[in-house]
């Protein structure tokens, strides 16, 4: 194709025909536009007997906002690029790329029609029992792989370099780090919370802690992150899960990705209350996610910590006090980097529907000033809760309040 312009749906059929064998010759394609993320064009591409692709090209600017947030579209090849490395090293788990176009910052892939966005299930009330095994896969094959651990130091900085995405990091260090701790006037408040919020502003024990994890966004290059790991990112049907838009992925903490998925589940907890009004249904999903929670961060240390143990390259970082140091340094960060999900969703510009979908606005209310509680204790108590047991507790405590 010629030179950079925002697709039609007839360029998505275009480009989508032109670069996979799936639809044949002879097919008669048809196109929809899908409005499901908030920065790209989005388009679902068919032919008459079933078969679909999904197409997605950067613009030039946020696509929720418009042209006045302009963003570079090599956050396409980088999307494109992460999305492979992670499929390399866990291919069951992560969306199909088929091809990638520079030109016109543009990706085909997999079109996972078969499967559903988790945000949605969850906000519904679904259960997937296999859900957090297979993420916690996802993210200590990932993570592990694209490491200090296997890497040697140049090809580690080299790679660095490659998933630099300056623009798309900005987006979470003002949203996830600075937005909600000031009078932003990004942040999106109800009315029912303006008192809780305006507290954040004031907290400096809070704020200074925020801004230790914020150095650390900034300065922890230790894995290749997928770098938006809420439950918009994730589509699950009753066999598996799979990851999909890596658009913010860049060399950054482990525990950022880890934290920011086990905060999306902590929000839809909390959400619970104001989303499902049959009290045993209620308590049922409650249950499940806390053992999803539970399972997540087990499995996904004991893999992680078996990888470092039985795979590391690298002699000096074989050392067995240091991994374990390393996973009780992760942890902390992941408690941290989820307590600041649950505090920007909360307040920041990008709200989720879990709460969001709560009908009632004071049950709402109330539901978030316990996200926001428990994102201050998450942040504060993140070096002092041992572990998950003690988690549970905190959990259990902020909901018998
Ligand atoms: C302007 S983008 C707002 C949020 O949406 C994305 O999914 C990221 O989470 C980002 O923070």
């Amino acid at each position: 194709m010629s030179q950079y312009h925002s697709f039609t749906t007839d360029d998505a059929m275009r480009f989508a025909d032109e670069h996979s064998e799936l639809f044949g010759e002879h097919s008669k394609l048809s196109c929809e536009k899908l409005g499901e993320d908030s920065l790209n064009l989005v388009f679902r591409v068919s032919n008459d007997k079933g078969r679909s692709l999904i197409v997605k090209q950067a613009l030039p600017y946020a696509y929720c906002v418009g042209e006045s947030w302009p963003l570079t579209t090599d956050r396409a090849r980088i999307e494109a690029e992460v999305l492979l490395k992670h499929s390399k090293y866990c291919p069951q788990h992560t969306v199909e790329v088929l091809h990638f176009d520079a030109e016109q910052a543009a990706i085909l892939t997999e079109d996972l029609k078969e499967y559903r966005m988790l945000r949605t299930e969850l906000v519904a009330a679904k259960a997937y029992p296999h859900l957090a095994e297979q993420l916690a896969a996802y993210l200590a094959n990932t993570l592990y792989y694209t490491s200090d651990f296997v890497l040697t130091g140049p090809t580690k900085k080299q790679q660095v370099v490659r998933f630099m995405n300056a623009d798309m990091c900005l987006i979470t260090e003002d949203l996830y780090f600075t937005d909600p701790y000031c009078n932003h006037e990004r942040n999106q408040i109800h009315p029912e919370l303006r008192q809780a919020a305006q507290q954040l502003w004031h907290d400096e024990a809070l704020q200074a802690e925020v801004a230790q994890l914020k150095a650390d966004f900034l300065s922890k290059p230790q894995a290749l992150l997928h770098g938006n790991l809420h439950s918009s990112s994730v589509f699950v049907n009753d066999d598996n899960c799979k990851v999909i838009a890596a658009g913010f992925g860049f060399y950054g903490p482990i525990g950022f990705d880890v934290g920011s998925l086990i905060g999306n589940f902590l929000l839809n907890y909390l959400a619970q209350v104001g989303l499902t009004a049959d009290m045993t249904t209620r308590q049922a999903q409650q249950q499940y996610l806390l053992q999803q929670i539970d399972t997540l961060w087990q499995q996904f240390s004991q893999q992680f910590s078996s990888l470092m143990s039985n795979e590391c390259r690298e002699p000096a970082l074989q050392n067995s006090l240091y991994q374990q140091r390393f996973m009780q340094q992760v942890w902390a960060d992941t408690l941290g980097y989820a307590g600041c999900e649950l505090i920007r969703r909360t307040v920041g510009l990008a709200h989720v529907a879990d709460l969001d979908s709560i009908s009632d606005s004071t049950v709402r209310g109330a539901c978030e000033a316990k996200a926001l509680q428990l994102g201050r204790d998450l942040i504060m108590q993140r070096h002092s809760l041992a572990n998950m047991t003690q988690l549970m507790q905190l959990l259990h405590a902020l909901s018998q309040r």
